[in-house]
């Protein structure tokens, strides 16, 4: 019997809960180990290609790196296909997995900013993306058949974590004052079990912790 995948990530790591989300989604059996990122592990450096999570290791050995290549591995070698038969439609499916993309590094962007201007550039940035999603959604894609997600949805699943847990914090407006389908998309995600399985306990006090040793100036805003 081959080895169960073995994923090595962090719990505040959007990137690595994409991977995770869509394992969860295929119902694969992985063992997942945290790597300590403020002090890498010398086991994780020599093993990773990038020496970023999200890494995994497959049962011949290899380990994978950077979020959408582990993600197409698990697509092309896993059932149940996420992504639709047809080639119209599973282009539309990745032109808003690669959008989603855009929106969990414009988020971060906005967490991570070290000072008032870039915090301000980058939520001016972040919003138009989210208005670019919005119109999206009038016309998104279907899961493929007998699946309740679409890759595009399991990748924007962990910004709208962040993106509440910043707006608990007082930190941006409720993502619920936004506009409608923006609102109901949300929503939907957020009700997914495969979200709520990859998302630690205690969620909102470990990111705030990790935005102030950051030093993201939007800390400053934390009520
Ligand atoms: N493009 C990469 C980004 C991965 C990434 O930035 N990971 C961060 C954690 S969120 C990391 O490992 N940072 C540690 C480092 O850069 O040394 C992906 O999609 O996997």
């Amino acid at each position: 019997m081959s080895a169960p995948l073995a994923f090595f990530g962090t719990g505040l790591s959007p990137y690595a809960q994409y991977p995770l989300i869509v394992m969860e989604e295929k119902g694969i059996v992985y063992t997942a180990t945290a790597v300590d990122l403020v002090s890498k592990p010398q086991w994780f450096v020599d093993a990773a290609p990038t020496g970023r999570v999200p890494a995994l290791r497959l049962d011949d050995g290899t380990v994978l790196c950077e979020s959408a290549a582990i993600v197409e591995y698990l697509e092309e070698v896993y059932a149940p296909r996420m992504l639709p038969a047809d080639p119209v439609q599973r282009a539309r499916h990745r032109m808003w997995a690669q959008v989603a993309g855009e929106l969990v590094s414009g988020l971060a962007d906005v967490y991570m900013a070290p000072d008032a201007a870039r915090l301000a550039a980058a939520t001016e940035t972040f919003t138009r993306r989210l208005a670019m999603l919005d119109r999206g959604l009038a016309d998104w894609p279907a899961p493929a058949s007998g699946q309740s997600l679409t890759l595009a949805d399991a990748r924007n699943a962990p910004w709208t974590v962040r993106y509440d847990a910043l707006a608990r914090l007082g930190a941006l407006h409720p993502l619920a004052d936004a506009r409608p389908r923006l609102r109901d998309y949300v929503a939907r995600l957020r009700a997914q079990p495969s979200l709520r399985r990859t998302t630690p306990n205690g969620f909102d006090a470990l990111f705030a912790a990790s935005v102030k040793r950051r030093g993201g100036a939007i800390a400053a805003a934390f009520t």
